[in-house]
């Protein structure tokens, strides 16, 4: 089999990837492990930037986000029950909708169906050849059947743990990576928000994060050591813990009910430069990773591959390799300032538990300049609702 661009990874990378080479006339197939189901089962981000509106618009899979999705126009945070409203329309004119990651995926799933487009489920033992090469090619098995797709490039979209990163030959990736001492707990229940807007917490205890998928279906986080197990958190425990974390004004508003999932998720911050070898392209979680405080995964994906698809389009189109050729360091400048911003949310509203009382200092110092200065407001505003790609 032959296709321009061979995609690994059926995530939102792969997926809104795929949709924009098709809708510029690239043919491409996607290769995905694991089935549609299991890909739609997990639950993850829940907050699209601009740029990641834009792009599914692209892609010709946004009706629903525009009539589901939820505008957001400011975030709360809240510290040792302090709070701050943090205005995006007021400092930076601009919103983000709130819109789950798996809702992402479906659209983008049935915009490649419409498309007709090829993605193949349950391929298994993907492997990359020749990615040194201009005739690069994967190999993988599907029922039992070895198969070969040769390509002129491949796109690795298949995540942190993926095959494609792996694919590199060593010494040529310089990699960077911060390990947080917790991870989140997270939940879903079929239960009204406890508030219109998110809401992130710092408390003694630990963080606590009030998210949403609709009016009447809630995401809740709370910062767990990296030793417990969902089985420690049965689902009166996880609610009493919440209501603890949470101004007593807002946890008296609380309406618990039961799980419908719990996952406990770890924390990194993970970055891979560069982000291009030869013919093969990483984009997403496959070339860097960062903490879910900052809502940056799924839109540094989505920011990956708009920068990706249009250098493809360049070169197909144009018969011109400068964008391929600078698509890591255009895509670097904004991985770095959404790992920056991030970590800073990370250390801003996390409960280290090696910090001395120097460090708890100067974390409340930290969130008093939101306060104090217009600067840090604004400056916050801007990160959150997405720096331009
Ligand atoms: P993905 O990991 O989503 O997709 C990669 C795909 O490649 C997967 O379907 C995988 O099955 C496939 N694959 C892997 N290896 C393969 C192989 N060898 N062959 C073929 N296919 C292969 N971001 C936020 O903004 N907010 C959050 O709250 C948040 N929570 C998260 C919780 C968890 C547990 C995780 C892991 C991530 C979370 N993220 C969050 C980040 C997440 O949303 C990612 O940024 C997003 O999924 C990135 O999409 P992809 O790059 O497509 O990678
Ligand atoms: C979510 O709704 O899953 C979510 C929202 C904001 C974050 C992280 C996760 O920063």
């Amino acid at each position: 089999m032959k296709t321009q661009v061979a995609i690994i990874g059926a995530g939102p990378s792969g997926l809104l990837l795929g949709q924009l080479l098709y809708q510029n006339g690239i043919d491409n197939v996607i290769l995905e492990r694991k089935s549609a189901d299991y890909v739609l089962s997990r639950i993850r981000a829940g907050v699209l930037e601009h740029t990641t509106v834009q792009g599914l618009e692209k892609a010709g899979a946004a009706e629903r986000m525009h009539r589901e999705g939820l505008v957001h126009e400011g975030v709360e945070l809240v510290f040792d029950h302090k709070h701050i409203r943090v205005d995006f329309e007021k400092e930076v004119g601009k919103h983000v909708v709130v819109y789950g990651q798996t809702e992402v995926t479906r659209d983008l799933m049935d915009a490649r169906a419409a498309s007709g487009g090829l993605t193949v489920y349950e391929a298994e033992d993907v492997a990359l050849h020749e990615i040194d090469t201009d005739a690069p090619y994967v190999t993988y098995l599907k029922d039992g059947t070895r198969h070969r797709l040769d390509c002129d490039f491949i796109a690795g979209c298949d995540g942190f743990h993926g095959v494609s990163r792996q694919s590199i030959p060593e010494g040529v990736l310089k990699t960077y990576e911060r390990v947080y001492p917790f991870g989140w707990l997270g939940l879903l229940s079929d239960t009204p928000p406890v508030s219109e807007e998110l809401i992130y917490a710092k408390h003694p205890n630990g963080f606590a994060l009030c998210s949403q998928r609709s009016t009447t279906r809630s995401r809740y986080y709370l910062q767990v050591p990296l030793s417990d197990k969902v089985e420690d958190w049965p689902d009166g425990r996880f609610w009493d813990e919440l209501k603890n974390r949470l101004p007593p004004e807002t946890a008296a508003k609380l309406v618990t009910g039961p799980s419908l999932e719990k996952s406990i998720a770890p924390l990194r911050s993970f970055v891979s430069e560069p982000m291009r070898y030869q013919s093969l392209f990483l984009a997403g979680d496959a070339a860097h990773i960062v903490p879910p405080t900052g809502a940056k995964g799924l839109n540094l994906a989505a920011g990956d591959v708009q920068c990706l698809a249009d250098a493809l389009c360049d070169y197909y189109r144009n018969g011109s390799s400068a964008g391929i050729d600078g698509y890591s360091e255009r895509c670097m400048k904004r991985v770095w300032a959404a790992e920056r911003f991030s970590w800073y949310m990370t250390k801003l509203l996390h409960t280290f538990p090696d910090a001395d009382d120097f460090e708890r200092k100067m974390q409340e110092a930290e969130f008093n300049q939101l306060e104090l200065t217009e600067n840090a407001v604004k400056t916050l505003a801007e990160n959150y609702v997405g720096l331009p790609y």
